[in-house]
């Protein structure tokens, strides 16, 4: 496979500093040459320019934080990704979660200007789902799924043109963090989402084969992984840790399975905050999930 990395260091969008530094820190953990190994070509596009937070005047518009720079670099980051050909696999590293409201986009529209039909499964503790209304922070990172659905900011949610994500085509999985206000609009919109109960109760192997059958009429798959799915004991360097998440096994068994679907066609890192990590535990283990998305087996 032919693997394109691209980094985007975008911190406007959490509300602590630090994962500008993720793309680094994947880097570090020698995310190319794990994938280099599994045999794929590997090519690193480098880093997105975003601003740094301190140069520019953080105020409030309409509810959210940093908006005219997010926009604008959501808007850049889908150009850049939608100018890689369609057979390439796109791994995009942030950066705080809101890079995926320019991935996703940029993804549906590779090689088609219009975009092609695009499922979403998102491993998150949060679910993302808030609008400038229903947000209790204000930081965009906890929006990018209202907003690749249309909901939220005109900007933001028309980065695709006419192109939009569906939300029967989004699966959420590991959820345990969701505000008042989010969940009725998640209720609303008919979101699937896997919680932590679910993966106790189901197990991630029923997870994953019935996300592949609700996901079956898509033509791409899209998995926007946020480091603190992961147990925050797995994945201490996250700025915003909930307890109870995803073991190392779930999450390598999701990554191994989603493999062997081969229906997978582009991935991002994010939330990776080497500030707050051990030893760049985090990056390591987030390389070690693409790596097993991409094709590691145990034996
Ligand atoms: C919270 C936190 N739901 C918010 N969101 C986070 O600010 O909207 N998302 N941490 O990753
Ligand atoms: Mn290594
Ligand atoms: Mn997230
Ligand atoms: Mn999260």
């Amino acid at each position: 496979m032919n693997i394109s990395i691209l980094g985007i260091p975008m911190d406007l969008g959490a509300g602590r500093r630090g994962v500008d530094m993720g793309p680094s820190a994947l880097r570090n953990a020698h995310l190319a040459a794990h994938l280099r190994r599994l045999g794929h070509t590997v090519t690193d596009l480098g880093d997105m320019p975003v601003p740094i937070p301190e140069t520019v005047d953080k105020h409030l518009t309409g509810g959210l934080v940093f908006l005219e720079q997010i926009q604008h670099t959501s808007q850049l980051t889908t150009q850049r990704v939608a100018a890689l050909g369609a057979d390439v696999f796109p791994i995009t590293l942030g950066g705080d979660h809101s890079i995926s409201m320019g991935t996703v986009t940029g993804n549906a529209l590779r090689g088609q200007p219009e975009g092609v039909r695009t499922g979403v499964i998102w491993v998150d503790a949060h679910s993302d789902y808030n609008t400038p209304q229903s947000s209790p922070s204000g930081n965009i990172h906890g929006m990018p799924v209202a907003h690749l659905t249309g909901l939220g900011d005109p900007v933001l949610c028309g980065l695709g043109g006419a192109w939009q994500l569906r939300a029967e085509d989004i699966v959420m999985v590991g959820i345990r963090s969701v505000d008042s206000l989010e969940r009725e609009l998640l209720r609303e919109a008919g979101i699937k989402a896997y919680t932590m109960k679910d993966v106790d109760q189901l197990g991630m192997t029923r997870i994953h084969a019935e996300t592949m059958e609700r996901l079956s009429g898509v033509e791409r798959v899209h998995v926007s992984f946020d480091a603190d799915a992961l147990d925050p004991s797995v994945a201490p360097g996250v700025g915003t840790p909930v307890p109870g998440g995803l073991t190392y096994r779930e999450g390598h068994l999701l990554m191994e399975l989603l493999c062997e679907s081969g229906r997978v066609t582009s991935m991002d890192i994010v939330e990776v905050n080497p500030v707050l990590d051990t030893h760049n535990q985090t990056a390591e283990v987030m390389v070690g999930m693409a790596a097993s998305l991409l094709g590691q087996r145990i034996l």
